[in-house]
């Protein structure tokens, strides 16, 4: 008899049964351990042709949104530039975005992380091609001050749709163990050419799913290699991260006479006011808040 069986912790009991159902305790072990954990596709209990169906979709969306012909991505030159924007805010585009949101095995694993009443918060496609560059050391747990690293607040859930067989293939890469940190990077650590922190590549096939702690720092390689590496990102939250009512659409007569009201309702900060792009401004104002809880 396991513990599940008593049926005492009802929010627990029925994550240890899917864990078990799908043989993910090694994956929850290197959650804890190293903050991220790479899920073969084999075990996402994905149906039949998920993942081309979801590259399919992104290559679709990003052509129709950007005005782009990307041809095969295998042999695509593209360039980040031209593909990466209009990215966000996927869901209601093609059923297989919401597949991707609900899988059994990415939600067994995002509610180990962030609790039963985890909270979908968006999804965005990466597509990187030859020659688009490097990104910095980052923590995607913004707004999440130094000193709340007991428990992941967000974690990130992002499907691999293609291969990523090496750095030249431009992929992710992370520090593990760093979520136990319980900060953002501070700007002189994220340079992965001089970061004194020692990271490891995500290398694994298309259809697997690579999730982490959102305060676990990664940063992604430059590509080098021909093609598209393409990537489905997925945010998702705890319940306190949700305000009762978004204030963003409070009339200009009211933020006029009150001055200090544009503040309070966090105008400057999540969400973004265009669901397709994030505001870079609102990101940074969001992120400063990772390594000062005065900010
Ligand atoms: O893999 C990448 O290109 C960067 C991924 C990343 O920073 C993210 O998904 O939050
Ligand atoms: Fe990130």
């Amino acid at each position: 008899m396991s513990l599940a069986d008593y049926n005492v912790y009802p929010d627990v009991d029925i994550l240890m049964e899917t864990v078990k159902k799908y043989d993910l305790f090694e994956h929850v072990a290197e959650l804890e351990a190293y903050g991220l954990t790479i899920v073969p596709a084999e075990k996402m209990q994905s149906s039949d042709g998920f993942v081309d169906r979801l590259r399919d979709a992104i290559l679709r969306v990003c052509e129709k949104r950007n005005s782009v012909e990307l041809g095969d991505y295998r042999t695509s030159t593209l360039k980040q530039t031209q593909v990466g924007g209009n990215s966000w805010d996927l869901l209601e585009e093609d059923e297989v975005f919401v597949e991707a949101a609900t899988n059994p095995v990415n939600l067994a694993l995002v509610r180990w992380l962030l609790g039963q009443s985890a909270v979908f918060s968006g999804q965005t496609w990466i597509i990187k091609g030859e020659g688009d560059g490097a990104l910095g050391l980052h923590s995607d747990s913004h707004g999440i001050p130094p000193g709340a690293g007991q428990i992941a607040h967000m974690c990130n859930a992002s499907w691999l749709c293609t291969d990523y067989g090496g750095s030249e293939d431009g992929p992710t890469v992370f520090v593990p163990g760093s979520h136990h940190q319980g900060r953002a990077t501070m700007p002189h650590e994220s340079n992965l050419e001089n970061t004194p922190f020692k990271f490891v590549p995500l290398i694994a096939k298309a259809g697997s799913l690579a999730i982490w702690n959102g305060a676990t720092w990664h940063a992604s390689e430059a590509r080098t290699n021909p093609g598209l590496r393409v990537t489905l990102v997925q945010n998702y939250m705890r319940t306190y991260m949700r305000v009762q009512k978004n204030y963003e659409a409070t009339s200009p007569q009211l933020l006029k006479k009150y001055p200090e009201l544009e503040r309070v309702i966090g105008k400057s900060l999540y969400p973004y006011e265009d669901s397709q792009n994030p505001d870079y401004g609102r990101v940074g104002d969001m992120m400063r808040t990772g390594i000062d809880p005065f900010a």
